[in-house]
């Protein structure tokens, strides 16, 4: 009923980020008039910096199935909800793309892909990182990945999210890889079948680095500025 709806815009609008996180699947769950609502809701916060509840509203829309919230997004939302700002003129829309879609596999390609062209043509040419290479990437390309990983996947995936597991396990890589489901006891996680590419996945499974040069490139991005410095 209208009251019902009265009620849910109400309490959705009044509520924390992190209630409203919660608060979406009911939403959704009143229909057109929740799609609606979500809808009003990315309207009114698009000149503030997008945080994780835009982007569990942005999915939701995403994968409605409605003409109107496709429409919608497409006119207003055309590359989604993350700036995808870089110093070095790349382009990330595909990135963010494949994120929308949940091609966590291709994002996953893409993103290395990114990383090399970030890099420079050498890197791009040889198709894997220098970790000093690595150290020279800009902040806003790399919050910019980050963003898009982090924003479409409720918080779960991204380096920031790395970094925070890697720094509560005391910098102790065995301890991040079995954490992030990168190692099972002594086995390495099997490139690619063995990963988990959805949401089910551990928390900080995704972007992965391979670890076959070993750990200073993964070293150098959980330890770069971006993750320190705000913009
Ligand atoms: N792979 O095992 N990986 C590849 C990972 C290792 C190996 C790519 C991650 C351990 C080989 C990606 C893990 C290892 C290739 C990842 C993992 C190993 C390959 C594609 C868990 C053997 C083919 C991009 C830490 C014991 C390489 C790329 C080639 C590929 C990711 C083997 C994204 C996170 C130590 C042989 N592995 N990788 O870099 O040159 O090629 O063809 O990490």
């Amino acid at each position: 009923t209208s009251d019902n709806i009265a009620d849910i815009r109400y309490k959705f609008k009044s509520e924390t980020e992190k209630n409203q996180q919660k608060l979406i699947p009911e939403v959704l769950s009143s229909g057109d008039v929740g799609l609606q609502l979500l809808m009003e809701f990315l309207s009114e916060r698009r000149s503030s910096p997008p945080s994780l509840v835009d982007g569990i509203a942005y999915q939701a829309l995403y994968q409605a199935n409605s003409a109107k919230a496709t429409e919608f997004l497409n006119t207003n939302f055309p590359t989604g909800i993350v700036p995808l700002k870089s110093e070095r003129g790349i382009d990330y829309s595909p990135l963010q793309k494949l994120l929308a879609q949940q091609d966590f596999e291709e994002a996953d390609r893409l993103s290395n892909l990114k990383l090399c062209e970030l890099a420079g043509s050498d890197a791009l040419q040889r198709k894997w990182l220098y970790f000093t290479e690595v150290e020279n990437f800009p902040i806003t390309d790399l919050q910019t990945i980050n963003n898009l990983w982090l924003l479409h996947s409720e918080g779960k995936f991204g380096f920031s999210v790395q970094r925070e597991l890697w720094l509560a396990v005391g910098k102790n890589w065995e301890k991040l890889w079995s954490k992030i489901g990168w190692k099972n006891g002594n086995a390495w996680t099997r490139y690619p079948n063995e990963f988990t590419w959805a949401l089910t996945a551990p928390k900080g499974h995704l972007p992965l680095s391979n670890q076959l040069r070993g750990v200073r490139v993964i070293s150098s991005l959980l330890s770069h500025p971006a993750w320190t410095m705000n913009n």
